[in-house]
């Protein structure tokens, strides 16, 4: 059994001894993240995510920073920041290159880095990076930072982890919005236009400006027997007012640090507002059934793979190529497990 005590006592070699076999997928890791579940749940998650090079890794060093020295009369947080780079196998350039940036963090006892980098399925990074997050979540981390190429599904699924989500764009990289090619951005809580020191920053703000005006209509006005009259949504799927939240745009210059406290100020607003709206507990409850019904699938699929007799799935499937049962009558004979029926 892994040393989940010293885990929850704060022991940084047992987290990191934790977080490898998480990433292995060890039984021993399994059976500590059950022990560390009842743990976990307090902390809050951010999603950074977004194109190739926008400066995500800078921006969540500069957040980091900020957590750890707040202003004047704020409490500083301790911080997790899990660095999910699908592109590498190993850990490659762009993770060394975000360890040089990190260097301002580095000795700070309250500060966990971890870079993790696809080993097979990008389905099984997003598993272990939520396995990942929970243990830093359990181990008492109160900031955990998800950095993740915006780039596809599997980014997507990892962003879904996040309470929080925000997504970086830059200045200059085309004329597209890249999440927009991307399609992230409508999982974005946040929109950060980062590189705000490089010219075009002003097209980059109004294509998403014009973007949130489509997917966020405000109320329209129209004329009505001569007197403006509000359109509001029906009464069953009005929200209540604190139900409503407009992802911002915020400007930053992460390498100056510029526009970080507001952006971390909006963070907390996210927040508030997640609470206020119970969308916090509506989130970690949708999140905690995907869990539950992706594990409950595989436990199924492979309890029926150990009873059915061997070859009897290339038998149907054979069956089946040669037209001699449909798909559905496949199905029955499967699960009926080769037992007459
Ligand atoms: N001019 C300018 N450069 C920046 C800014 N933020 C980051 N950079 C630079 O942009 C480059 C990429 O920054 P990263 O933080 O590595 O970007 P990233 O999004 O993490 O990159 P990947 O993880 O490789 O996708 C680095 O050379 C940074 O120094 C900024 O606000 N202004
Ligand atoms: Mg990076």
């Amino acid at each position: 059994m892994f040393p989940v005590e010293d885990v929850l006592a704060g022991n940084r070699l047992a987290l990191a001894r934790l977080l490898t076999a998480i990433e292995n997928d060890t039984p021993a890791g399994r059976a500590a993240l059950s022990a560390l579940f009842p743990h976990a749940g307090r902390a809050h998650l951010i999603g950074v995510t977004g194109a190739p090079g926008t400066g995500k890794s800078s921006l969540v060093n500069r957040l980091a920073y900020h957590y750890r020295h707040p202003p004047d009369g704020e409490a500083p947080k301790t911080v997790a920041i899990v660095a999910v780079d699908p592109s590498s196998p190993f850990s490659g350039g762009a993770v060394l290159g975000d360890r040089v940036r990190m260097r301002d963090l580095t000795g700070d006892q309250g500060v966990f880095i971890r870079s993790m980098a696809s080993r097979g399925s990008l389905g099984g990074l997003a598993r272990m990076t939520a396995g990942v997050v929970q243990a830093f979540d359990a181990a008492g981390y109160e900031i955990v930072l998800i950095e993740t190429v915006g780039a596809g599904q599997a980014e997507v699924d990892i962003a879904r982890l996040a309470h929080t989500t925000l997504v970086v764009e830059a200045p200059g990289l085309g004329d597209d919005i890249q999440a927009i090619k991307a399609g992230i951005l409508e999982i974005a809580d946040i929109l950060v236009i980062n590189k705000a020191d490089r010219p075009g920053v002003e097209n980059t703000e109004r294509a998403l400006r014009n973007m949130l005006n489509l997917a966020h209509p405000l109320p329209r006005v129209y004329r009505h027997h001569g007197a403006l009259q509000e359109v509001l949504p029906a009464v069953a799927e009005a929200p209540a007012d604190e139900a409503i939240w407009i992802p911002p745009i915020q400007k930053t210059i992460a390498t100056r640090g510029d526009g970080v406290p507001e952006l971390a100020a909006e963070i907390a607003r996210h927040r508030t507002h997640l609470e206020a709206s119970g969308d916090w507990e509506r989130r970690w409850r949708a999140r905690l059934q995907r869990e539950l019904e992706d594990l409950l699938q595989d436990a199924l699929v492979h309890r029926w793979r150990r009873e059915i007799p061997p070859n009897y799935y290339e038998d149907v499937f054979s069956q089946l190529v040669q037209r001699q049962i449909s798909p559905r009558q496949a199905v029955d004979a499967l699960l009926n497990g080769g037992r007459e029926a």
